[in-house]
C-alpha cells in the first residue's frame, strides 16, 4: 500500500481544512508515522469522498451543520415569520371529462418525460429485511414494486410514442436513487429479471452517500465507535436526487435530448401510475414548473401537508410542511387547535405524497445555481434541556420537496389533488404499527397497500360499466380492510381511463369471491359474468374478445399471522394469502383476433 509520505495534495488539503475547523480530535489518537498507515489512508479516502459527495465539500457541511445546531439549541422556529394558509390547486376526479382531458394532455407529453424513482430507504418504519422495491404489490400475480413502475413506465412509452410518431423520441428513461442499503440489491432484482422488459442502457442507477454523523453543537464529525479511522455516516434523506441528478449530468443529457418534464416517485405506492398521465396533463397544461401531486389528507397524518406560507415582508411560496411542523406552525399563529379535520372530515391542508413533476428547463437553470443542494434541517436528541450534549450523534437531512424553498416569487409552483383512491396507497408501516392507526387513518402497511389495488380497479372497472359486487369486511393482522374483488390487469392493457373504458363492453358482471388477472394488451371483455378465478393473457398481436359465464372454486383468502415465522416475510407482513383453488386459464401465444364464449 501507498506510505503517509505519498499522500496527494488534495489529501492533505482536506486534514488541513479539518484541522482549522475544529476537527483535531479525528487525528488526536493517531500514533507515530508507520504505525497504522492503512487505517490512516483509509481515512484519508473516506474522508475524500465525504468531501466529493457534498455540494460545497464538507467544509460547507460543518459551516451549515453548525448554523443549524445553533439555531436548533436557540429553539429558532424554521417558519418564523412566516403564516399558513390552505393554498389552492387542481383538484381532479377520476373518470369525468375533465380527468379524460387531463389524461390524453398527459399521454401525449409523456414521451418527452423521464421518471426517477427514490429507492434508497431501507424503510425502518415496515421492519421489512429486503429491499421494498421488491416487494408484491398483490398477491394475486406477485408482480413486485418495481416491476409494475417499469411496465407502467413502458406502457405509457409505447402509447405516447405511436401517438407522435417519427418525433424521434423513442424511450423513456427511468433513473433509480440507490444508497449502500439497496444499492446491490436492486441491481440484482433487475438482473435477474431481464430489466423486467426495460433495456438496460434505459435504466441508470445513482447511489447517494451517507453524510457524516455529528457528535455535538460545534458539529465535531462523530467517529465510529469500533474503529477509530472511520467517520460515523448515516442517511442523508431523499433530497440527495437533485444534486446527485446535477452532477452526473443526467439532467443535461436529458433537456439536450428534448426532455422536458421529470417525474419523482417513492419506492412503494401501487396506485400511483393510475394518477400519472393526468397529473402530467395538468403540469402540460398548465406550464407549471413544479407540480405535487397531494390527497386529502387526515389531521395529524404522518404524511407532509402541502401550505401556502406568507412571510411579514410579503413574500410566498407553496410548500411542504413536514408532518411533525404543521401542528406546531399552526398553533403559533393564532391557531390554538393546531391540525384538525374540517367539516369535510379532513385537514384542510391537502397530503403532500411526494409525487413531483418538474420541468426539466427551469429545474436544470436553478439547479446550475444551487449545485443542487436543498435546504437541510438537523434534529439532535438532546440529552436534557440544557440542549448541550445529544443522545447519540446526529446529521444533516435534507427532503426532495424542499426544491421549490429556494425558488423565485416568478417560479410557477401548482400543486393536483387527486382522490386518495386511485393515487395513493403506500407501504410503510409494520403489522404491530399499523393496527394502533387512529380509526378511519389509513394504515400504510402491506396488507391496505394490497386491498387498496382491489378497490381502485374495482371501482375503476364499475365507472367502467361492470357491475362489480360491494366488498366484505376482514380483520388481517389487526387491521379491518375491506376486501373487493382481487381484480388486476397489466399496465399496458389499461393506462388511462379511457383506455379501460374501450375494453370493457356490454353487460359485465363480477361477483366479491371472484379473481381476474388481465394480462394482454388486447384484451376486451363483453357480457362476461365472472364468478370464480380467471387468467386471460396474449401477446400483443392477438386481439381477444372474452365473454359468457365463468364459475369455479376460485382462490381464496387465508389468514396468516405476521407472528408466524413458518411463514415468508412478505406473506407475513400482509397478514394473508391467496390459495389458488381453481382458476381457468386462457393464453393466446399466436396472432390474430379471436373470441372466446365461455
Ligand atoms: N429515500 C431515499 O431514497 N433516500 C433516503 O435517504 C431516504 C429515503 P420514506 P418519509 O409519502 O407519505 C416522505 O421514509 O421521508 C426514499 C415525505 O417526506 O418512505 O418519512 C425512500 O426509499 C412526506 O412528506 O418517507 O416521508 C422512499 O422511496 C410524505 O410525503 C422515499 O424516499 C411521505 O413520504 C420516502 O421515504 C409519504
Amino acid at each position: 500500500r501507498k506510505n503517509l509520505s505519498l499522500l496527494s495534495s488534495q489529501q492533505v488539503e482536506l486534514a488541513k481544512m479539518l484541522l482549522e475547523m475544529n476537527q483535531s480530535h479525528l487525528f488526536q489518537h493517531w500514533p507515530e508515522p508507520g504505525v497504522n498507515d492503512d487505517d490512516k489512508l483509509a481515512f484519508l479516502e473516506q474522508v475524500a469522498r465525504l468531501n466529493a459527495s457534498y455540494p460545497g465539500g464538507l467544509a460547507s457541511y460543518i459551516k451549515t451543520a453548525r448554523e443549524l445546531l445553533a439555531d436548533s439549541k436557540a429553539g429558532k422556529n424554521p417558519y418564523d415569520g412566516f403564516s399558513p394558509s390552505v393554498p389552492s390547486g387542481e383538484a381532479l376526479t377520476f373518470g369525468d371529462d375533465k380527468f379524460v382531458q387531463y389524461e390524453d394532455a398527459g399521454v401525449w407529453e409523456a414521451r418527452k418525460a423521464v421518471f426517477v424513482l427514490v429507492a434508497g430507504g431501507l424503510g425502518e418504519r415496515l421492519g421489512y429485511n429486503g429491499i421494498k422495491v421488491a416487494l408484491p404489490l398483490e398477491s394475486t400475480t406477485g408482480t413486485c414494486f418495481l416491476q409494475h413502475y417499469i411496465e407502467s413506465i413502458l406502457a405509457l412509452q409505447e402509447t405516447s410514442c405511436r401517438l407522435a410518431q417519427g418525433e424521434g423520441l423513442t424511450e423513456i428513461p427511468l433513473a433509480i436513487m440507490t444508497s449502500d442499503d439497496t444499492h446491490l440489491r436492486t441491481i440484482k432484482l433487475l438482473e435477474s429479471n431481464a430489466y423486467f422488459g426495460m433495456k438496460p442502457t434505459q435504466i441508470k442507477l445513482l447511489k447517494q452517500e451517507k453524510v457524516a454523523c455529528l457528535d455535538d453543537n460545534d458539529a465535531r464529525l462523530a467517529v465510529d465507535p469500533h474503529n477509530k479511522y472511520i467517520i460515523q455516516t448515516k442517511p442523508h434523506g431523499h433530497g440527495d436526487v437533485h444534486s446527485l441528478l446535477y452532477s452526473s449530468g443526467l439532467l443535461k443529457e436529458w433537456l439536450d435530448a428534448g426532455r422536458k418534464w421529470v417525474l419523482f416517485f417513492q419506492d412503494t405506492n401501487g396506485l400511483l401510475f393510475k394518477a400519472i398521465p393526468a397529473a402530467l396533463g395538468v403540469s402540460a397544461t398548465n406550464e407549471y414548473h413544479v407540480n405535487s401531486l397531494a390527497v386529502p389528507r387526515k389531521a395529524k397524518e404522518a404524511i407532509g401537508g402541502i401550505t401556502k406560507l406568507t412571510h411579514q415582508d410579503g413574500r410566498t411560496m407553496v410548500i411542504n410542511v413536514e408532518y411533525n411542523q404543521l401542528d406546531p406552525l399552526l398553533r403559533a399563529t393564532g391557531n390554538p387547535d393546531g391540525d384538525v379535520n374540517c367539516e369535510t372530515g379532513y385537514s384542510p391542508f391537502p397530503g403532500n405524497i411526494n409525487q413531483l413533476i418538474f420541468e426539466i428547463g427551469p429545474y436544470l437553470e436553478e439547479l446550475s445555481k444551487t449545485g443542487g443542494s436543498i435546504k437541510e434541517f438537523v434534529n439532535p436528541k438532546y440529552k436534557d434541556s440544557t440542549k448541550t450534549a445529544f443522545k447519540s450523534s446526529t446529521r444533516l437531512e435534507c427532503m426532495m420537496q424542499d426544491y421549490p424553498k429556494t425558488l423565485p416569487p416568478s417560479a410557477k409552483v401548482g400543486f393536483t389533488v387527486m382522490d386518495t383512491w386511485y393515487a395513493y396507497a403506500p407501504v410503510k408501516n409494520n403489522p404491530e404499527d399499523a393496527a394502533k392507526v387512529p380509526k378511519g387513518n389509513p394504515y400504510h402497511s402491506a396488507t391496505s397497500g394490497e386491498m387498496a389495488i382491489y378497490r381502485a380497479n374495482s371501482l375503476i372497472l364499475r365507472k367502467a360499466g361492470v357491475k362489480v359486487a360491494d366488498p366484505v369486511n376482514h380483520v388481517f393482522n389487526g387491521q379491518e380492510v375491506e376486501v373487493f374483488p382481487r381484480i388486476v390487469w397489466k399496465p399496458k392493457w389499461g393506462l388511462t381511463f379511457s383506455d379501460i373504458r374501450s375494453k370493457v363492453k356490454g353487460n359485465c358482471s363480477i361477483t366479491q369471491r371472484s379473481t381476474i388477472a388481465i394480462k394482454g394488451r388486447n384484451i376486451y371483455l363483453e357480457d362476461l359474468a365472472l364468478d370464480g378465478a380467471l387468467v386471460l393473457d396474449a401477446i400483443d398481436d392477438a386481439e381477444v374478445k372474452v365473454g359468457g359465464s365463468v364459475q369455479n372454486a376460485g382462490c381464496i383468502i387465508q389468514s396468516v399471522d405476521f407472528k408466524d415465522t413458518s411463514v415468508p416475510e412478505e406473506v407475513r407482513i400482509r397478514g394473508f394469502k391467496i390459495i389458488k383453488v381453481e382458476q381457468l386459464e386462457k393464453t393466446y401465444s399466436e396472432p390474430g383476433k379471436f373470441s372466446l364464449k365461455l
